[in-house]
């Protein structure tokens, strides 16, 4: 993150003044539009012009650059709908909203969950029931057909895929959640765009502005120097992160799929471009915006090209923009990198919200060694955020888990990190003595340089977690436990603060997808294994209590309305503690909520004495007494425990 510079920077001089850009930029506003708009601008103004100077600043037309950029967020704010108008003053006077203990998100692909677009509002009730109050759908735009990366190839950010719907209706489900009180969340697919978006055709057909709109080489000279310190993202279908396009005769920057084109940020009309379709996007009621691979936006020969400091100073900028033009949005951060480089992209003038694929990757780890350590250690460390900022709280996504803990904070607990990561990877594929989980593997590959073999692992919830093999043995027993671990990891997620996020289908513990490897397109994809059909039928059984989909579904659904009515459970002051007893996981929440959970399928005792002994407890999920002299967990049970009056 950069500081911020004095406005008198040397660099600035040559810089238009603000004041004789303002007329041209509100000239068509209305009065109270133009007053509001000026604000706002004057507050971001320094900041945003020592952003872009030290991105852009070396150009000769950046002062004009400048220009055009504010005047795309000057007619951007002008398209604004007044109803989102009126929602940013809101947000404005209530900056904090998402950090309430009654936030409760949902993930799904709309084709997936309903269907198409109108097929959600058909499911607005289900998600009430549960009490979501943010949605992600999954990107749901205009994609090349049939491979598109699970839709994060946009060949349009203003056009929703066909069989989905219209951006009308996009925008209509938007008004309908916000009635409701659901926030929209979509992807900013932003790194690359997709090789049929119009841009990427165009640069095809030899347009130079356009070329110039990706990264593109005549040889392999400079890919060549760049590939030697780039990581492979996708190795199994695509080694290599450049890909050559017969019809140009060029080498493109493709860090995913070769149809994925990556985008010139160094081009400044690039960041322009891209942030009238961020705003536009803001403008069909998109509240919260989850940027998309983060990492790799800025490139720099001789480095690995992710977590750049460019990088950061272009998610900046664009932020300080949308606080002018439509300050309802806020961004979610998507790094899946070293837990340090999470948290390089998360603050209120960046990123105020994102993934906490730490913790996520920690509760796995736990529950493969039945043994709470390294979740304690690494979260003691790396959990706290600025107090305007949350993490995402969640147990899996529509992407594959890789073992992103850091191999520091392993080794400080005696861990090998890579021997560690192989072990997870065995036991979550079902190959370690004792596992009960049936994941697959995810881009295995062998390193290179190394020799090392690399995976990641697929799988649902409930298949990873053991429920899946439990019920193929007709296990009772199994079952029970397996249930016993989806509530404890549930009860850690909802209990942690920020906002917790469920894929939608985990609440009816829904099993793994093996059809992917018979769909061609999906075949070779395993992430699709996790990515199943929602089942409306089985859903129903949610109101069983004897069934396991009722049994999972209303142990969640009660959890969830005991987070929703306590302020206890908001965001912030999370002490993670040392139980004194390594299978327990013990986090104290605004010093009165203290949260125990036993990883382990035995009972486990707290009586060493560092949970004060003489407290009584009440839990919270079950309103059970229990008295702090001696505390005993069952197997992977979970305690929400508050103090009781004397
Ligand atoms: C994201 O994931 C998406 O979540 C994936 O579904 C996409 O395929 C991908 O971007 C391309 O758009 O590497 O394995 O640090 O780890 O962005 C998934 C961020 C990924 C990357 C992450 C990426």
């Amino acid at each position: 993150m950069i500081d911020q510079r004095p406005a008198d920077h040397p660099g600035l001089e040559a810089m238009p003044q603000l004041d004789s850009l303002l007329p041209q930029l509100t000239a068509a506003l209305s009065k109270d539009d133009a007053t509001l708009f000026e604000r706002r601008l004057r507050r971001v103004y320094p900041r945003l012009i020592s952003l872009l100077e030290h991105v852009y600043g070396h150009a000769p037309d950046f002062p004009e650059q400048l220009a055009r950029i504010l005047s795309t967020a000057a007619q951007m704010f002008r398209e604004r709908p007044a109803a989102l108008k009126r929602l940013d003053v809101a947000r404005e006077g209530d900056p904090h909203w998402f950090q309430s203990e009654k936030m409760m998100g949902a993930v799904c692909y709309v084709d997936r969950f309903a269907g198409t677009l109108r097929g959600m509002s058909k499911h607005l009730d289900y998600l009430e029931e549960l009490g979501i109050t943010y949605l992600h759908l999954m990107p749901l735009f205009k994609c090349p057909q049939p491979q598109n990366d699970g839709g994060y190839a946009v060949s349009s950010f203003r056009e929703v895929r066909e069989d989905i719907g219209t951006m009308t209706e996009m925008a209509a489900l938007a008004a309908t959640l916000r009635e409701r009180g659901i926030s929209l969340v979509l992807d900013f697919v932003f790194n690359h765009t997709s090789d049929e978006h119009e841009w990427a055709l165009k640069a095809r057909a030899g347009d130079p502005k356009y070329q110039a709109y990706y990264r593109m080489f005549d040889d392999r000279q400079w890919p060549d120097a760049y590939e030697q310190h780039l990581r492979p993202i996708f190795p199994a279908q695509r080694p290599g992160s450049f890909t050559y396009d017969a019809e140009m005769g060029k080498w493109i920057w493709t860090t995913f799929f070769s149809f994925q084109w990556d985008l010139n940020y160094a081009n400044p009309e690039v960041f322009r471009a891209m942030l009238e379709e961020m705003l536009f996007l803001a403008n069909q009621g998109v509240e919260v915006l989850r940027l998309d691979a983060v990492p790799f936006i800025w490139k720099q020969i001789g480095s690995d090209c992710e977590n750049l400091p460019e990088a950061h100073m272009l998610i900046q900028a664009f932020n300080a923009l949308v606080q002018v033009a439509a300050p309802t949005m806020l961004f979610k951060s998507e790094a899946i990198v070293h837990p340090r480089d999470v948290k390089s992209y998360i603050s209120w003038q960046e990123c105020p919200l994102s993934y906490n694929p730490i913790l996520m990757v920690c509760i796995w780890e736990a529950l493969a060694t039945q043994n709470a350590t390294l979740l304690r250690a690494t979260m003691e460390k790396r959990f706290a955020l600025p107090a305007d900022a949350a993490w995402i709280n969640y147990l899996r996504s529509h992407d594959d888990i890789g073992w992103g803990f850091a191999d520091e904070d392993a080794a400080e607990i005696g861990l090998n990190g890579e021997d560690h990561r192989w072990f997870l990877n065995l036991y979550y594929m079902g190959r370690f003595p004792g596992s009960k989980a049936a994941g697959e593997p995810f881009q295995f590959q062998v390193d290179p340089r190394s020799h090392k073999p690399d995976i990641r692992i697929s799988g649902t919830l409930a298949s990873l977690i053991g429920l899946e093999k439990a019920m193929a043995a007709h296990d009772q027993g199994e079952i029970d436990l397996a249930i016993r671990r989806i509530v404890l990891v549930q009860g850690l997620v909802l209990a942690a603060g920020g906002i917790p996020l469920i894929y939608l289908g985990d609440e009816i513990a829904t099993r793994n997808d093996y059809a992917y490897k018979r769909e061609p397109l999906h075949a070779h994809d395993s992430r699709w294994l996790h990515r199943p059909q929602m089942d409306w039928e089985r859903a129903e059984k949610r109101h069983d209590p004897k069934s396991v989909e009722g049994r999972v579904y209303q142990a969640l659904q009660h959890l969830i309305w005991i987070r929703k009515e306590n302020p206890l459970f908001a965001n912030g002051d999370s002490q993670w503690i040392d139980a004194g007893n390594a299978q327990v996981i013990a986090l104290a929440r605004h010093q009165k909520l203290l949260v125990l959970g036993n990883f382990s399928d035995q009972p486990q005792s707290l009586s060493t004495g560092r949970i004060s002994p003489e407290t009584r407890w009440k839990n919270l999920i079950d309103d059970r007494e229990l008295s702090g002299q001696d505390l005993t967990l069952a197997p992977y049970e979970l305690l929400w425990l508050i103090p009781l009056k004397e």
